[in-house]
């Protein structure tokens, strides 16, 4: 349709950007990573929502155009700031159909290689619906993934009925606690049981577990006291441009 011609001739003119979010170790504030969240901002017509526009890419043929031209950007993109910065890794969120395409673990890691990044900094985010479309080739796709030492993270856990299943079936790198149980958490005691669980789980496994949505310093805090020991969220700092991460990091430090 128009609009995803209209997307494809933006991204072609670099119109299309990645606002940059920044994960910390919420003890002691250290900048552990950065997550990537793509925006467009239309020269014309009615503004559209990231929600909108990955729903619209995700089912339509131009995933694979899309995914390439985030990961060729956000890669290029990162480079100066993991040199910069030391210690930090960028997660990307891919759509789960694209694993189905052939050639793209392949096609990732020449990308990450060919930006002199090293893999075991490179997080792709998965949310569990790719699980439940292609058990048997996403299992494929992920053990040769994690054969080229790209770490992989379960994003928005919590939310559907299969989280679990993941954990059981994969060598999950880190997962992240989808916001809507950290939205109310204060209040919800239901809420603050299944982080405490989760945190029980995910150290037993060895597995950083993440809150997303961290809005408060009332929530920072309550999440620590639990043992939930990284976060993400508008309290720490919303998606930024990325022409401001590197004026953000040396505020922050
Ligand atoms: O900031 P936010 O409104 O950007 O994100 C909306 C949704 O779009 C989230 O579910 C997020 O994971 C997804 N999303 C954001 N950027 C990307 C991207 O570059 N690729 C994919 N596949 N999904 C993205
Ligand atoms: O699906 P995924 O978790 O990748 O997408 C993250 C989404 O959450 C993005 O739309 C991002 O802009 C948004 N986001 C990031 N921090 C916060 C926050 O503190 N509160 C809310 N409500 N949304 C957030
Ligand atoms: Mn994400
Ligand atoms: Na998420």
């Amino acid at each position: 349709p128009v609009l995803l011609e209209e997307f494809e001739a933006a991204m072609a003119a670099n119109e299309v950007d990645w606002h940059w979010q920044p994960k910390i170790d919420m003890r002691d504030g250290r900048i552990t990573g950065f997550e990537t969240l793509v925006r467009w901002n239309r020269a014309k017509g009615e503004p559209i929502s990231p929600e909108h526009l990955v729903r619209t890419v995700e089912q339509s043929p131009l995933l694979e155009t899309f995914t390439y031209h985030c990961l060729d950007r956000v890669l290029a993109e990162f480079a100066p700031i993991r040199s910069a910065v030391g210690d930090v890794t960028l997660a990307v969120n891919i759509s789960p159909r694209v694993l189905e395409r052939p050639g793209f673990v392949e096609r990732v890691a020449e990308k990450v290689r060919l930006n002199g990044i090293d893999p075991r900094s490179v997080t792709l985010e998965l949310t569990e619906t790719a699980l439940i479309n292609n058990p048997a080739q996403t299992r494929r796709v992920i053990e040769s993934l994690l054969a080229h030492h790209i770490q992989l993270s379960i994003d928005d856990f919590g939310a559907g009925f299969t989280s679990f299943g993941y954990l059981r079936e994969f060598p999950v790198g880190e997962i992240k606690i989808d916001r809507s149980f950290i939205a109310r958490f204060s209040e919800s005691r239901f809420d603050q049981s299944l982080v405490s669980s989760l945190v029980v789980l995910c150290e037993s496994l060895g597995i950083p577990l993440v809150a997303e949505g961290v809005e408060t310093l009332e929530t920072r805090q309550r999440l620590v006291a639990l043992g939930c020991h990284y976060g993400q969220g508008y309290g720490i700092c919303p998606p930024i441009p990325y022409a401001q991460v590197m004026p953000w990091i040396a505020k922050w430090y």
